[in-house]
């Protein structure tokens, strides 16, 4: 399975929705994306990139509605105002919870894997603002529900919860947020999300404690 937190949230939603698609594999470290054939597809050389039909499309949560909007699952796309939460969160995610993670993880694990250098201490303290401002939101959020959107889980909780894959490789500052860690333990509980962990030892990193 990809390493790649946006591919694995677009693998989970193909996983608990059953569907069949040709996956093809891009290797990051070997900035495989920055290829003429990849930058045909997605100009911003970033994974994952679906095609369906006529359709080329980038930015995971996209993928993601894309994906569910067309199968008849109510849990993945439900109507009225449950919908609208669902798309609060979605934009969240991208704006204001993953860029935090995503720069701590950067700095920390893929500069090691690249052996690019080593971590930018500034960057990483940027990262950790972000954290202690945007996760207390969702930690309080998930005080009372097990999902994102109550019982089930959905679109938001696989977004949200690829912003935390990294979680045992890195250690984020999220040791006060309960909640969110409970509810990110839980996940691991829905089998599209267990079934599409990265295999870390692939990348001679170590493996998830959650499975
Ligand atoms: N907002 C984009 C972000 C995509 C993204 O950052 N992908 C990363 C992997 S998680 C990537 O391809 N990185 C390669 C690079 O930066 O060179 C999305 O949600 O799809």
């Amino acid at each position: 399975m990809s390493a790649s937190h946006n591919t694995r949230k677009v693998l989970a939603v193909i996983h608990h929705l059953g569907l069949l698609v040709d996956l093809v594999p891009v290797d990051l470290v070997a900035k495989e994306t920055f290829r003429p054939e990849f930058l045909a597809r997605n100009p911003n050389g970033l994974s994952p990139v679906l095609e369906d039909g006529d359709l080329t499309l980038w930015e995971s949560n996209a993928i993601i509605v894309h994906l569910a909007s067309n199968a008849a699952n109510p849990a993945l796309w439900p109507g009225g105002h449950a919908r609208s939460d669902m798309f609060r969160w979605l934009f969240w995610q991208s704006a204001h919870f993953d860029p935090g993670f995503d720069v701590v993880a950067v700095e920390y694990m893929v500069k090691a894997l690249e052996q690019s250098g080593p971590p930018d201490l500034a960057e990483v303290a940027r990262g950790e603002r972000l954290i202690a401002r945007f996760a207390p939101i969702l930690d309080a959020h998930l005080a009372d529900r097990p999902f994102v959107a109550g019982s089930a889980p959905g679109l938001a909780d696989f977004a949200l919860g690829s912003s935390l894959q990294y979680q045992h490789l890195v250690s984020y500052p999220i040791a006060d947020f309960r909640h969110l860690r409970r509810w990110y333990d839980h996940l691991f509980t829905v089998p599209a999300w267990a079934e599409t962990e990265p295999q870390w030892d692939a990348l001679g990193l170590p493996p998830s404690p959650h499975l």
